[in-house]
């Protein structure tokens, strides 16, 4: 029997929903197609397009993955968890309050640019004024770095317009971050109706709570350009043990022009002699806050050990 193409729009454990390509989200919820996946163990990721045998009207099994663009996952105990595949850009949302952890930020971004995919760093709640300060200061590092950074409020709609919608317009983005950085809100404050089809969506998912607990893509119009937008469920963690030591090295951007400058071939950049990387941070050119993050991944990575001397 010949197969179908479809895009898996939203994951939910093991369950998947898709849509034939022809079929936008924003048609009413008797086009979704619910899919069973045939012991494929690494699984599927929104935005993955499968090739399916229907078994009935709105059901079918996923025969095959056609190739990602790319694939964008985390790794906790080795099992890895699936994000998103091919995306134009991630989001990270991080907001005012509560406070966004630092770490985990940069873990995504680490993530990001291992799997070669573009970042967007939004701080979100800046109607919280007495929280504002501090969280500029600890973000202003980042665009340094290469990452663009912007503020906006899901509460304040020109905020979006002017700040984030030249960024979505004609991307397929994946928001994600920290629960309750208000990923949820702004794409409610982007897409007009979005809450009712989530209910649609949750009540096919039997999920029925307000903080996010599946991976959801909306397809929209943002400034008259097709954009899709992709809602994904808070974490609190953010494993990594998929990396080797040289992807991290390479993953963090203000390493690279002194990486293959070192004294030693294989410098792990700890304190060994005539590191350029050592010599990077006392010449303030790589700030002291990164380094010890570096070293923090590197003692997850388990290399910390070996490099003890
Ligand atoms: N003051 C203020 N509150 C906001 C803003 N955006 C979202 N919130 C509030 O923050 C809370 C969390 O928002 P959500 O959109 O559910 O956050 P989320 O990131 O989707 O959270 P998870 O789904 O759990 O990952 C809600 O009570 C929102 O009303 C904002 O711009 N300003
Ligand atoms: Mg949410
Ligand atoms: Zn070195």
């Amino acid at each position: 029997m010949s197969t179908t193409p479809m895009r898996i729009i939203a994951s939910y454990g093991h369950q998947f929903l898709a849509l034939t390509l022809d079929k936008r989200t924003d048609m009413d919820a008797s086009a979704y197609i619910q899919l069973v996946a045939r012991g494929k163990k690494q699984g599927y990721a929104v935005g993955d397009i499968v090739n399916v045998t229907p078994t009935s009207n709105n059901q079918g099994a996923i025969e095959s993955l056609q190739e990602r663009r790319n694939h964008f996952y985390r790794s906790e105990f080795n099992k890895q968890k699936n994000l998103a595949a091919n995306i134009d850009q991630v989001a990270i949302v991080c907001a005012t309050e509560p406070a966004f952890s630092e770490e985990l930020l940069g873990r995504a971004l680490i993530c990001a640019e291992v799997a070669e995919i573009e970042v967007l760093i939004i701080l979100n709640k800046v109607d919280v004024s007495d929280k504002l300060a501090s969280a500029r200061a600890t973000l202003s590092l980042y665009p340094q770095l290469g990452y663009p950074l912007i503020e906006v409020s899901s509460k304040q709609a020109d905020s979006l317009d002017t700040e984030l919608k030249p960024h979505l317009a004609g991307k397929t983005t994946l928001l994600m971050g920290q629960s309750g950085m208000g990923k949820s809100s702004l794409i409610n404050a982007l897409i007009p109706d979005v809450q009712l089809k989530t209910r649609e969506i949750s009540s096919v998912l039997n999920s029925g709570k307000h903080t996010t607990t599946f991976t959801r893509l909306f397809d929209c119009d943002i400034n008259g350009q097709a954009s899709d937008i992709i809602d994904s469920p808070g974490f609190e963690q953010f494993g990594m043990a998929q990396f080797s030591l040289s992807q991290i090295q390479h993953a963090m951007p203000e390493f690279k022009p002194y990486l293959g400058q070192c004294r030693f071939h294989n410098c792990k950049h700890l304190q060994e002699p005539q590191c350029a990387v050592l010599a990077a941070i006392a010449e303030g050119q790589i700030t002291e806050k990164r380094h010890q993050f570096y070293l923090r991944l590197m003692e997850q990575l388990d290399y910390y050990d070996h490099a003890r001397y």
